[in-house]
């Protein structure tokens, strides 16, 4: 037997299993089994982060095989985004080489890592067979109503012209030039209204019974249904259907709607409502103040008051009076109207009702610009002497014809009265905003519209997709818009209605939409005339285990689920929720416990551990640190540890597995190797749990380890008819443990013991109840509680039987040195604490 070579092992089976075809999907599946892992953005070559995500979903993937299933195990790559331009920026690249050179080297990773993936399904979302259909789903939106053109407001660098992220403008400066940003208003994006699906999107939570409780929270919260009503106030003085400034889209449902509209969820405090707040990004904002110094003010206001992130404007909580008043249609009473930036753009109505007698923003806005208080809830109350605002219920008063009522049945009579009097009503609202999906950048999937000075806005006919993507361009720095508007070849294009000379959107999709479909088109990744076949969604839909990071709780795992249902009510799916079970699995931190990243200059590279200890060794090491869903800490320790027991296993597989033998009379074995299949059959039920239920591969390695002290213990030259029946089944079953979790391993055992064909095709044992039955218990043995020994005792053994075994104990008597202890007890089957 030669000594464990894994660089031989790798090639040996890696050839074997492109020859085979292995990891091919099973065109009819009779029993599926659907497991993805979240696909890989290529910034560089593949780290320990996807080494951990991939190699925690290929355990379930082997082990479903070897359990008979029909498996689909895919990988794709989510290959638009900004990180390519920016290394084209850099290094003067076209983003497009830039990302397929990634690809290239993260897949030549990725197939030596030996992930059980069926590479003829590997698809990325750059390529035109691909973005076509994301393209095709816009069409699909576009018909439904659920695409639709608006403004946004957008962090602005005016040195370079650019829209940025919250992340590009962290601490309110350009990531690349430092200028300070300022806000600015895009208009003609495109928006996917998901806030159509909040509702649904929120109810079906519940179905989601095998995803995680923190990921249900995150989501039922960013949702985030809140019941009350919307109340419309008429403005003062002023008509507010002459405003002469804005944009003329909110304008024109200014002047249409007239007053101004709040939500808020306790109308039953409208008689107490002093003063209005409109949000800085609300276009009321600008078009209430008319005297020429109060514009001027709240113009600067404004501009201030967008460049705080959310979390600042909730602190500062300052505004600016626009010189107007609002009337309360209920108390008849006038009341001041502030541009406030507590008051968000995208939630409500934007703007708020204030009431600072019983809402603590509220109160301490008023506190601070000096607007007057009035309590409606609780009539002992008195304002001069409230240090807070009052959020308690209690019984209505100064509330006119509600005085009296208790405020929670005022709620809905409040809202009633609204409804009835034709000035708004009972409302749910959500905090879940619509989808802005247009992004001014070049290295993105086109949008397919078409702009045509006659026809307006004309879809692009689906018989014309895909728009192509410039696979090269001159300056990937946007300047004030979207690169592409700079590129005639691109943006020239005739209108589809009437063929005159129109223009194309110059912008490009959010990537976010690339990976809000790819789940599925896995199962037909290759069709040009549809999404996917629907026999083939039919197969394999939903997934049945999806594995990630955390990190895309709310965004990536909704906006899957939202484009699920969309394609569910078009008749496109069958299941409406894309994933049954989702797993967050842990980071991966370095000895110190620092999360591995470039900008830290922690990481190790996979390959080099590869190329030091192979990838069982190092699959292994990355199982046995911690259960999947915990932070590891890498460590080299654990890369020895890992090595020392594969040398282990191996040397004990080279002795044993040419042995045969099958156990007759199980209960005639000796004690020890009782134990030994004990171990072994308790090593093979915590494996067949674990592989596709907790993924805690951890104890799956610790029982091997116990299994293998068994085996230590119990084997000796020459073992008899009955003994060697026992080790033959125990390095069978080893074989099989090991295959998922170290797949080279496995495969070389399997053959080791003359099974055929792939240890993965080899069917999965059953654990064998009866040796998991023990006559005899291990009893620990503390004095004055420091645990100094073990008992074996029989089953069913007496308190007394216990407590002699215990003080007969070699290492008790040793620690007792002829001492008489004062007192024993013994706790049943689990103890024995000797006191002196
Ligand atoms: C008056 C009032 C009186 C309110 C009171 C609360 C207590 P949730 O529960 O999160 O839905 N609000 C409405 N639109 C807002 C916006 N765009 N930005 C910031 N705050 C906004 O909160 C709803 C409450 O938040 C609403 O009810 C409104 O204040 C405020 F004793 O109206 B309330
Ligand atoms: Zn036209």
């Amino acid at each position: 037997m030669a000594d464990y070579d894994f660089r031989a092992l790798e090639a040996k089976w890696q050839k074997r299993w492109a020859e085979t075809g292995l990891y091919k999907t099973p065109a009819n599946p009779k029993k599926k089994f659907y497991v993805l892992e979240m696909f890989a953005y290529p910034s560089g070559d593949i780290h320990m982060g996807h080494f951990r995500n991939y190699s925690v979903g290929d355990v379930p993937a082997r082990f479903k095989m070897m359990q008979g299933y029909d498996v689909l195990h895919p990988f794709g790559w989510d290959a638009f985004g900004q990180p390519a331009e920016g290394a084209a920026i850099k290094r003067k690249v076209q983003p497009r080489e830039w990302t397929l050179d990634n690809i290239d080297t993260g897949d030549t990773t990725l197939k030596r890592m030996a992930i059980s993936y069926d590479w003829d399904r590997e698809f990325r979302t750059c390529d035109p067979e691909y973005y076509k259909w994301t393209q095709w789903i816009f069409l699909q939106m576009h018909n439904a109503g659920l695409a639709y053109r608006g403004s946004s407001w957008v962090n602005w660098c005016p040195t370079d012209q650019w829209a940025l992220t919250n992340e590009q403008s962290e601490g309110g400066v350009c990531w690349r030039c430092s200028t300070p940003i300022v806000m600015k208003e895009l208009t003609g994006c495109w928006f996917f209204r998901q806030s159509q699906y909040a509702e649904r999107l929120l109810k079906d939570i519940d179905k989601l019974t095998g995803w995680p409780e923190t990921v249900r929270t995150i989501q039922r919260n960013w949702i985030g249904r809140s019941e009350g009503a919307e109340i419309e106030f008429k403005v003062d003085g002023a008509d507010p259907a002459s405003p002469s400034e804005g944009h003329p889209d909110e304008l024109e449902r200014l002047r249409r709607a007239g007053p101004i509209r709040v939500f808020t969820t306790r109308p039953d405090t409208i008689y107490g409502v002093t003063f209005m707040a409109v949000s800085p990004e609300s276009p009321l904002a600008r078009t209430l103040p008319t005297d020429p110094a109060r514009k001027a003010a709240v113009g600067e206001y404004i501009q201030k008051a967008l460049v705080r992130d959310e979390a600042q404007r909730e602190k500062e909580k300052d505004g600016v009076f626009t010189g107007r008043h609002a009337i309360n249609p209920f108390s008849g009473e006038k009341v001041q109207l502030w541009v406030a930036d507590y008051v968000l753009g995208g939630y409500g109505t934007g703007v708020v009702m204030g009431v600072p007698a019983h809402d603590q923003r509220d109160f301490q806005f008023a506190k601070k610009y000096g607007i007057p208080m009035k309590v409606v809830i609780h009539p002992k109350l008195d304002v001069a002497t409230m240090t807070e605002a009052f959020v308690d219920d209690g019984p209505m008063c100064n509330s006119g014809p509600f005085d009296g009522t208790p405020n929670q049945e005022g709620i809905t009579r409040v809202a009633e009265d609204a409804k009835r009097r034709g000035i708004g009503g009972p409302k749910v609202t959500y905090k879940l905003r619509d989808w802005l999906i247009s992004r001014q950048r070049y290295w993105g999937c086109p949008i397919p519209i078409i702009h045509c000075a006659k026809c307006g806005v004309v879809p692009v006919p689906e018989k014309d997709l895909p728009v192509l993507l410039p696979p090269e361009i001159d300056n990937v720095v946007p300047k004030g818009r979207s690169p592409l508007a700079d590129s005639p070849a691109f943006m020239k294009t005739t209108c589809p209605t009437c063929a005159g000379p129109a223009e194309r959107d110059p912008d490009t999709m959010d990537t976010f939409i690339d990976s809000s479909w790819y789940h599925f088109r896995y199962v037909d990744p290759k069709n040009d005339r549809e999404i996917w076949a629907k026999d083939e969604i039919a197969k394999w839909a939903p997934v049945d285990l999806y594995i990630g990071g955390v990190e895309h709780a709310r965004g990536h795992c909704l906006y899957f689920r939202f484009i699920t249902k969309f394609a569910y009510d078009q008749g496109w799916c069958p299941v409406d929720e894309p994933a049954l079970r989702l797993f967050n699995h842990g980071m991966v931190a370095d000895e110190h416990g620092d999360i591995m990243s470039k900008r830290k200059g922690n990481v190790v590279s996979p390959t080099d551990i590869f190329d030091k200890y192979g990838v069982d060794v190092a699959r292994l090491a990355m199982f046995f640190f911690a259960p999947s869903e915990d932070e590891i800490k890498w460590s080299e320790k654990g890369l020895i540890g890992a090595q020392r027991f594969v040398y282990r296993v191996w040397e004990l597989m080279a002795k044993w597995t040419t042995l045969a033998g099958a156990i007759r009379d199980a209960s005639k074995l000796s004690a020890p190797y009782k134990e030994m299949r004990l171990k072994i059959h308790t090593a093979l039920q915590k494996a067949t749990s674990s592989f596709d239920g907790d993924l805690h591969f951890n104890t799956v390695i610790a029982a091997l380890y116990e299994a293998l002290n068994a085996f230590d213990a119990a084997v000796k030259p020459g073992p008899n008819q009955d003994e060697a029946g026992a080790i033959r089944e125990f390095v069978e079953i080893l074989a099989k443990i090991l295959a998922p979790l170290a797949p080279f391993l496995g495969e070389e055992f399997h053959e080791m013991l003359e099974g055929t064909g792939s240890v993965f095709r080899s069917g999965w044992p059953a654990f064998d109840p009866s040796a998991l039955k023990t006559d005899s218990i291990e009893v620990p043995v503390q004095v004055n509680g420091k645990l100094r020994g073990t008992v074996t005792m029989p089953t069913g053994s007496s308190d007394d039987a216990v407590k002699a075994a215990a003080l007969a104990h070699e290492a008790i008597v040793r620690v007792l040195e002829g001492r008489a202890p004062k007192k024993v007890i013994v706790v049943k089957g689990k103890l024995v604490n000797v006191v002196v």
